[in-house]
């Protein structure tokens, strides 16, 4: 079963954002076992921005020490890599930046043709009032909170381009995760797989996500500064259980 089949029919449930820069091969194995026993399946691997770590070497070494999947989350064309299970092929629709929209894809379809594994056309929709890493790197826009229309359209616009997935983003660290209006708007017209993350840092605020039809979120930051614990994630899959 490809990872895109499994999440269409998977049940609402956290996803582990891992920051190569931010998660040593010495940590790993115990994150990962504390992720995997409290009930998580699969990790985003990557970011907007990292530059200390090689990040083949890091998903090869990851894959022999966990029966995690791995699923790269690139920020640039520097971050492909064969050492994942799947890759988001990101469409940074919130933008105008072509790079993004195109120029990015075609720099990665040669490797994506030789390397064979499953790729996840992804609408990537950036939200919200504060700057974050990824609107500096990308030199884009995010969508304002207060135009939840503006989102609904970017996502319908991703669904008719013939897009598997969408990822509904406020950025690493952001303020406040994206609001529960702008998940709804998006689920009442597009029937895909969402994705959201940037700024969760309580279960409640996942919750709030799940109800207002999110089927994923994403966790880094928390995760990092709980130490990447058991008990943090057992609260997080917690929510899902109720
Ligand atoms: C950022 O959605 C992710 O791209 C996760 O954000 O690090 O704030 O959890 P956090």
């Amino acid at each position: 079963m490809t990872i895109l089949h499994a999440w269409q029919e998977a049940p609402p449930q956290p996803l582990w954002l891992i920051d190569p820069d931010k998660l040593s091969m010495d940590t790993y194995p115990l994150a990962a076992e504390a992720y995997l026993e409290a009930g998580g399946r699969w990790a985003l691997v990557g970011g907007s921005f990292f530059s200390f770590t090689h990040i083949t070497h890091w998903c090869a070494e990851a894959r022999k020490t966990a029966p995690l999947p791995l699923i790269l989350f690139p920020g640039s064309t520097f971050h492909l890599t064969p050492a994942v299970d799947a890759m988001l092929f990101l469409f940074l629709a919130s933008g105008r930046n072509p790079h993004y929209l195109i120029g990015a894809h075609v720099e990665a379809a040669p490797f994506l043709y030789r390397w064979g594994g499953e790729v996840i056309p992804t609408t990537y929709i950036l939200v919200g009032d504060s700057v974050r890493t990824v609107h500096y790197v990308s030199q884009t826009l995010p969508i304002p909170s207060d135009k939840p229309e503006l989102v609904q359209a970017t996502a319908l616009a991703g669904w008719y381009l013939g897009q598997k997935l969408i990822y509904i983003d406020a950025g690493s660290g952001a303020p406040r995760p994206p609001s529960g209006e702008f998940i709804q708007a998006v689920r009442s017209v597009v029937p895909l797989p969402l994705i959201v993350g940037g700024g969760i840092q309580e279960p409640q605020e996942a919750a709030d996500l799940f109800d207002h039809g999110a089927n994923f979120v994403v966790i880094g930051n928390a995760a990092e500064k709980s130490a990447f614990s058991r008990s943090f994630w057992e609260e997080f899959f917690s929510i899902c259980r109720v």
